[in-house]
């Protein structure tokens, strides 16, 4: 069975863009795959952040993951600090990739903005996510268009590890859902909606309340015309509008524009339905698992102790092939 890996960071509250470009492909990946699934807490403090929040948003990450569908039965669900395989390998693969190849990483320009203050996780955060893919023998890694270029230096660190010190870890590929892989901001239809964005009104997390969720979409960002149809360049809040309709209908949101005539009033009151629709099941299954956070600890444990059998294998491999003497 092919192995399929894939990460979230703890950084706040998890949004429709994580489900629709991420999490839904890790759902629908459970059952064919070996699938691992993690959350990501150094990445989480390689910018600055609260210590107690973070305890309580790697939790609610998790527990909205299982919310989500992951069933820890079909799959293996766990916080990535609790293996500690994933720092061992980071420093190693640290030593084959280039200052270079981070310097023009996209996200480390956008969060870094060029300061020197700038923490030196922060620029190493690509190569923590190599280690976290390669440590498992990844074959395919379900994740939003945002990550394309994290991927790609994934895939170049384990070719050129493979090249210099032989045949050891495995290559691995990207899997980028055809919709939904770019929700955008619904007040600022050009930034990708994010969980650190600056104003929470163009956000809809996955427990916000069906009103919040209705006002919001109701006051998306659009434009001055009034034709619907899908232009991402020309027509960025209509396209984004679609493209949650199309994700969360299973419709290709080109042909749902022809639905829509005579303004967007149509089109932002079906999206808001839809997404109030899509999003009851899995708050109701959240309030259940929130009544247990002793039962979604026990699955953490579980979860990492899988994980670290797996990784262990891995990182022994790993040391030596580049000559690191066997642990005593
Ligand atoms: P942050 O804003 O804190 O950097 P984020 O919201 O970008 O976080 P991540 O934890 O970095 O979320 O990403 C988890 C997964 O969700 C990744 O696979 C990422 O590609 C995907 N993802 C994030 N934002 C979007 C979005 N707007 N549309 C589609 N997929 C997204
Ligand atoms: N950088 C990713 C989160 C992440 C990840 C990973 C995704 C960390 N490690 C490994 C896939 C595989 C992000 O979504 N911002």
């Amino acid at each position: 069975m092919a192995r399929v890996f894939s990460g979230i960071q703890p950084t706040g509250d998890m949004h429709l863009g994580n489900y629709l470009g991420a999490v839904r492909q890790w759902v629908a990946d459970q059952d064919a795959h070996d699938a691992l699934y993690c959350v990501v807490d150094l990445h989480a403090i390689t910018l600055p952040h609260d210590p107690a929040e973070l305890a309580a948003r790697t939790r609610r990450t998790a527990m909205l993951l299982l919310a989500a569908g992951l069933d820890p039965h079909r799959c293996t669900l766990f916080v990535q600090s609790h293996v500690r395989v994933h720092t061992e390998l980071t420093w190693v693969l640290n030593c084959v990739a280039t200052m270079g190849e981070l310097r023009r990483m996209t996200q480390f320009k956008d969060k870094g903005q060029g300061q020197e203050s700038v923490s030196v996780g922060l620029f190493d955060y690509p190569v923590l996510m190599a280690a976290d893919i390669l440590a498992y023998d990844t074959d395919r890694v379900p994740v939003g268009d945002d990550q394309r270029q994290h991927l790609e230096l994934a895939r170049d660190i384990a070719l050129r590890f493979n090249h210099r010190f032989g045949e050891t870890l495995v290559v691995p590929e990207a899997a980028i859902p055809p919709v939904g892989a770019r929700i955008m901001d619904l007040a600022n239809p050009t930034a990708k909606m994010s969980k650190s964005a600056e104003s929470p009104t163009g956000t809809i997390a996955l427990l916000d309340d069906p009103k919040s969720i209705t006002k919001r979409i109701k006051s998306a960002v659009t434009d001055s015309e009034t034709e619907v149809r899908f232009d991402v360049a020309a027509k960025p809040g209509v396209s984004n509008l679609l493209s949650i309709l199309g994700a969360v209908t299973g419709r290709d949101p080109e042909t749902l524009a022809g639905d829509f005539t005579g303004g967007y009033g149509g089109l932002k009151t079906a999206t808001a339905e839809a997404v109030v629709e899509f999003l009851a099941p899995l708050q109701e299954r959240y309030r259940d698992l929130e009544a247990d956070p002793a039962g979604v600890d026990a699955v953490l444990g579980e979860g990492a102790a899988k994980a670290e059998a797996i990784a262990d294998g891995v990182m022994a491999r790993v040391r030596d092939a580049v000559g690191l003497l066997p642990r005593p």
